[in-house]
């Protein structure tokens, strides 16, 4: 495994065709983003990968009720994640589907492996068996849940079959050294975050694993058949696992193998946290570094729900985007949305407080009040650094320990930390205006230089700030740079050029003399109307 390897690989889960993408598939979507992008400005070679999961049978089933035959029904589905995902601006280096021959010719491949190395074997299988999920439920599992589906409660059905087993349990012993001594074991690393679920893996872990059935029979014409043996399919969740591997199972890519992170949500950790693992073992191949499980959205205080109308689905997302632009969404996903160990809601409330008071009142009112002062007093042209101005160290200094605190917290997906970083620059600017204040040493003619040594320090630092923030609002960032004469930063990023962070987050790059443009708000303040 390479410890230095200068490549981050960033996946989210697979989504299921059987619908169109709601706010959830776009939340862990945008995470994958932001880390993307923050990695790709780090100097990372970066490989951000999402896709959609179609071997299912509620897939199959779905299709067949809406009239579709199921490849259409695919087809139609993973265009709208597909067009959703670029209208939201994600910047995804590949979209991969299950039905799609490069990933069938991959997974036949690996249970070809686990097949010859005795990981996988023909046995028989009884249990109770989660129809919905498409999985069996444990017995004491089931015992809990008075064998009633937890997630729709539905009766649990008890289902013999003769099926192909993954030896699960082999991996028992390494899967939990692994995770209880957070120590290199074996060669093998592994992390699941936060450590709120790391604990609940842990605890399952101890309670036993056993070997898992991962065929079923009778669903030969959609799917992958276990080689040598038409009769069996590959059961849905294996097969998606392995999109992760097969997406960069090939020369140019295999250098981001190990994944950084897979991204998801708590309700599929399981199948990420002990069988993807020890799938990765029984092929001999590293893990995946770190296995991270957010929480969940809920809607305007109660689970989202169709029948509850508050479910956020395309046309609700479109609405945000339409009235409070796409980075006012982008930014309280990642800012305000569940990625620790609660569930965050979504509420137009919650949602307005975030646009007004860190992007209109912050960021946005912040570029305005300096461009209009330096409009006022320097005829919009940047002025010189001139002679020392009381404040200005102590204030340089709070941009530099600002950047080392933005990139702790997003090294730890602490996006909402990082995004506070980059706000307490902006803040800071706000405050330093109030104790320099410009606008009355302005008055004075022979005070100029000075007020031209605040007015440099606040754009340069508003610089600062903003290339911190363009991984979460990459597009109001971008209009800003073209503002203030940084145009090329954004048409670099463009260009790939990447590793731009420690170089544009040092101080001085401003150059004076530059045409500073006002231009309309960033972000207007919202009015909430009367009703
Ligand atoms: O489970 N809040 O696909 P899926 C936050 N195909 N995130 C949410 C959410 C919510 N309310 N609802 C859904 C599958 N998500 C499998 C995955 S991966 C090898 C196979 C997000 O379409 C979250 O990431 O049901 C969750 O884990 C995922 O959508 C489930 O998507």
């Amino acid at each position: 495994m390479n410890q230095d390897k200068n490549t981050y690989y960033v996946t989210t889960p697979i989504y299921y065709v059987n619908g169109e993408p709601h706010i959830g598939h776009v939340y862990s979507t945008l995470i994958a983003d932001v880390m993307a992008r923050y990695n790709r400005l780090l100097g990372k070679d970066t490989f951000f990968l999402t896709g959609t999961d179609e071997h299912a049978t509620k897939v199959v089933d779905t299709a067949a009720e809406q009239g579709f035959t199921t490849q259409q029904w695919a087809d139609k589905n993973a265009d709208a994640f597909k067009a959703t995902f670029n209208r939201l601006g994600m910047s995804n280096d590949d979209f991969i589907r299950t039905s799609e021959d490069r990933h069938k010719i991959k997974v036949t491949k690996y249970v070809k492996q686990l097949l010859d190395s005795g990981d996988v074997y023909l046995g028989e299988y009884e249990g109770w068996y989660d129809a919905g999920q498409e999985e069996y439920v444990p017995e004491n599992k089931a015992k809990e849940y008075d064998f009633k589906s937890p997630v729709n409660g539905k009766p649990l059905v008890r289902k013999t079959e003769e099926n192909y087993f993954f030896k699960l349990s082999k991996y028992q012993g390494e899967l939990l050294k692994l995770l209880e001594s957070g120590e290199v074991v074996n060669g093998y690393e592994f992390d699941v975050q936060p450590a709120a679920r790391k604990n609940e893996i842990v605890a399952r872990i101890k309670d036993g694993l056993h070997d898992v059935p991962m065929t079923r029979t009778g669903m030969t014409d959609w799917g992958i058949t276990i080689p040598g043996d038409e009769e069996h399919t590959i059961y849905v969740w294996v097969d998606a696992l392995f999109n992760y591997l097969s997406a960069v199972d090939t020369d140019e890519r295999a250098k981001y193998w190990p994944a950084d992170v897979h991204i998801m949500a708590k309700d599929i950790l399981w199948f990420h946290a002990a069988i993807w693992p020890a799938l990765m073992m029984a092929l001999e191949k590293p893990l995946p570094k770190v296995v991270y499980a957010h929480s969940f959205f809920i809607s305007e205080g109660q689970k989202m729900s169709k029948s509850l109308g508050n479910f956020i689905d395309l046309k609700k997302i479109d609405h945000y985007v339409d009235t409070f632009g796409l980075d006012a969404l982008r930014w309280f996903l990642a800012t305000k949305g569940p990625i620790g160990a609660t569930d965050s809601d979504f509420s137009e409330a919650r949602f307005i407080e975030a646009y007004n008071s860190d992007l209109a009142n912050t960021f946005g009112n912040c570029g305005s009040r300096i461009s209009n002062m330096i409009g006022k007093y320097f005829d919009g042209k940047c002025p010189e650094h001139g002679p020392h101005v009381p404040l200005s160290e102590e204030y340089n200094d709070i941009a530099e320990q600002c950047l080392g605190k933005y990139k702790a917290a997003m090294d730890s997906l602490h996006i909402e930390k990082a995004a506070g970083a980059a706000l307490e620059i902006v803040r800071a600017i706000d405050n330093y205006i109030e104790r320099t204040a410009p606008f009355k040493l302005a008055k004075d003619p022979e005070k100029m230089p000075e007020v031209g040594t605040i007015l440099y320090n606040c754009t340069e630092a508003l610089r600062v700030a903003s290339v911190l923030l363009w991984p979460l609002i990459p597009n109001k960032v971008e209009v800003f740079w073209g503002r203030i004469g940084f145009a090329d930063y954004g048409k670099a990023l463009a260009d790939n050029g990447i590793g731009k962070l420690d170089q544009w987050a040092m101080w001085g790059h401003l150059q004076p003399g530059t045409e500073i443009q006002k231009g309309d708000p960033l972000f207007m303040r919202y009015q909430v109307p009367r009703k």
